[in-house]
């Protein structure tokens, strides 16, 4: 086999893969690892105007084992060049079995990976003297051995995912963890120097018994705090067992430096009861913008991913913003318009009971954004990866009674090992009447943007056929009526 010096153990063949067209289920313009498998983001960080992107990486197949951390970096938060693996395992060493979930930080001017190691669960540093290409684990690490002796016990030892940011002087911390029966923890730590910590207790608990206005699992992943002057958000991703992670989420309110005091509380992009976003990070960016990536979860059998040799996905660049009513809202970032082309619009269109296809904006690469009038009766949207027969599709519905948007899957893959589960996103409030749907297609992943971001839902759809690319309109139980369509074919960026 030949080798690629980014990837060692990995032929040339995997590392063009991306940009081949051989497999239809491959995103041609969300971040995916050269090969293999890839979950959580990890360390993002901008360096001297250009964005890295680390993330959970395993470079001896398409499942989770080994983990490492990947490395890519981009000029424009849309086209990402790959480089060396930043993380592996060291034999022996407190990340023996995996360099799980952290983050990245500017330490006067050393970049810093703050991570997880396991097992057991701790904390490590590992620091960079070539502009973030290799990177040297600490001497001193785990420079946190597991939880607080109070935790150890209860805790079951799950303690990890390091957020690390600096405010007042001091260096903070928020840990992922949790108490066996009772729920997920955040805990917050502070530092003078990063290798020193002292544990300030939970600042936020979580009920395992509470199911509404959703369960927020047994353990809690990957916290991030995000200041938004006025009032804080929580982002905690929701981990019912091990084998099952749910869907991240936010909670809004105040954090007085020693407890968050929540007011208000969401999922973050929905997804479904198995949801698709995962795990997000968010970056403080140079501009003062919050910027997410989440992974993407596989929705297909792991004998599927492991057989078409890569898993996982990055979303798209994120907006995270907080309106004046500390909901969260989440749009795409405005750099990806970069990609558009061939566009196409509609205007003023009254649909009857019916489908109606759009042939000259067939694709599976799109960007769409469709307003329609609120009222109506029964349900219609978006037919989007439609065979010409009808046998696959998928539909995007908008249900105004209930106020809800659904993606409906139950025929978007005629394949027998996918998950095809309805997904449904509240549509929260109306501009005028009008329901604003931003969607990107893009092969098997869609993501869905309702009304500004006040929503949203990212989900995996896996079409059999080469001939299911039709974009469509449907209404279903009366009239409907669209206001306008545009549609972008969108660029690849491999
Ligand atoms: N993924 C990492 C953990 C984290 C989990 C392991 C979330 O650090 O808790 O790959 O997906």
């Amino acid at each position: 086999m030949d080798t690629n010096p980014l990837h060692p153990g990995l032929g040339e063949a995997h590392a063009l893969s991306r940009a081949s067209t051989a497999d239809a289920h491959r995103p041609r313009y969300h971040f995916t690892a050269p090969a293999n498998w890839l979950n959580d983001p990890n360390g993002l960080i901008q360096w001297q105007g250009r964005t890295h992107l680390f993330y959970q990486y395993n470079p001896n197949g398409a499942f989770h084992g080994t983990i490492h951390w990947g490395h890519a970096v981009s000029d424009d938060l849309v086209h990402w060049e790959d480089l060396p693996v930043a993380l592996a395992p060291t034999p022996g060493g407190p990340d023996a079995d995996g360099c799980w979930s952290g983050s990245a930080v500017n330490n006067q001017g050393t970049p810093t990976l703050v991570y997880s190691g396991v097992f057991p669960q701790s904390v490590c540093l590992a620091t960079s003297s070539d502009e973030l290409r290799t990177w040297q684990k600490h001497p001193n690490n785990p420079v946190i051995a597991g939880p607080p002796a109070d935790l150890q016990r209860t805790s079951g030892g799950h303690f990890r995912d390091p957020f690390v940011w600096r405010a007042d002087g001091q260096w903070r911390m928020v840990m992922g963890s949790k108490i066996e029966g009772v729920g997920g923890l955040v805990l917050l730590y502070t530092s003078p120097d990063l290798l020193h910590w002292e544990c300030q207790g939970p600042i936020l608990q979580g009920d395992v018994a509470q199911t509404e206005p959703f369960w927020t699992g047994a353990m809690w992943e990957c916290p991030n705090l995000l200041d938004f002057g006025r009032r804080q958000a929580l982002i905690i991703s929701a981990q019912s067992t091990a084998e099952d992670l749910m869907y991240a989420f936010y909670v809004s309110g105040r954090f007085d430096g020693q407890r968050f005091l929540p007011d208000g509380q969401d999922i973050l992009v929905h997804g479904g009861s198995q949801g698709t976003f995962y795990a997000p990070q968010v970056l403080a960016a140079d501009d003062g913008r919050y910027l997410m990536w989440g992974w993407l979860k596989e929705g297909r059998s792991q004998a599927s991913f492991m057989e078409a040799g890569w898993a996982g996905a990055m979303s798209l660049p994120l907006e995270v913003s907080m309106e004046m009513d500390g909901k969260l809202c989440v749009e795409p970032a405005a750099e990806l318009a970069a990609l558009r082309q061939d566009h196409r619009r509609w205007n003023s269109l009254d649909l009857a009971d019916g489908e109606l296809l759009l042939d000259s904006a067939a694709g599976d690469s799109l960007e769409i954004i469709a307003r329609f009038d609120l009222a109506g009766a029964g349900e219609f949207g978006l037919l989007l990866r439609a065979a010409p027969d009808s046998q696959e599709y998928t539909r995007l519905a908008i249900l105004p009674a209930e106020r809800r948007v659904v993606l409906q899957r139950d025929r978007a893959s005629l394949a027998d090992d996918v998950n095809t589960a309805p997904c449904p996103a509240p549509i929260y409030t109306t501009d005028n009447g009008t329901v604003t749907l931003h969607i990107f297609l893009d092969r098997s992943i869609l993501e869905v943007f309702v009304n500004g971001g006040r929503s949203s839902l990212a989900a995996r759809i896996y079409p059999t056929r080469a001939d299911s690319l039709g974009l469509g309109l449907f209404s279903q139980g009366g009239p409907a009526r669209l206001q306008s369509l545009d549609v972008w074919r969108l660029a690849t960026i491999w």
